[in-house]
């Protein structure tokens, strides 16, 4: 959305909260999803295609056909082959300290990410 000028607010619930919080506001289990002044949006492949919509330029895809077409074909592999085996495994991920187990907001460009600052094993569901 940064890419678009589009302004927006993220809300990020930390795992395994995240689940049961989608699923309550948008009617399914994974992130990410987008709100647009109330239309729900779930799933990164929908949220971009919606995107283009909103703000065509500068586009998120190549111009040319065949190169937009490999893309295309690397997220549908992403999306329903790696993904879905990525899932069904439980990892290992260190703990991102001071901000696991709150809600956490914030608008604007993503700012860099925050280290870890414990070792602690988690579970997640990515
Ligand atoms: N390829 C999908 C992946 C969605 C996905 O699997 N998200 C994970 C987080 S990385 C999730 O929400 N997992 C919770 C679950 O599967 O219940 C997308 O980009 O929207």
């Amino acid at each position: 959305m940064s890419i678009k000028g589009l302004s927006y607010r993220v809300t990020e619930w930390p795992p395994p909260l995240h689940a049961p919080m989608q699923f309550v506001l948008f009617g399914v289990r994974t992130v990410p999803a987008l709100e647009l002044d109330g239309e729900k949006v779930s799933g990164s492949r929908a949220i971009m295609r919606r995107l283009e919509q909103l703000a065509p330029e500068p586009s998120l895809f190549p111009a040319d056909p065949a190169a937009r077409a490999r893309v295309e074909e690397a997220e549908r592999w992403g999306d329903e082959v790696f993904q879905p085996v990525a899932r069904s495994r439980h990892c290992l991920v260190s703990s991102t300290g001071s901000t696991a187990g709150s809600r956490t907001e914030r608008s604007g460009t993503p700012s860099a990410p925050t280290p870890p600052t414990s070792r602690s094993p988690r579970r997640c569901d990515c």
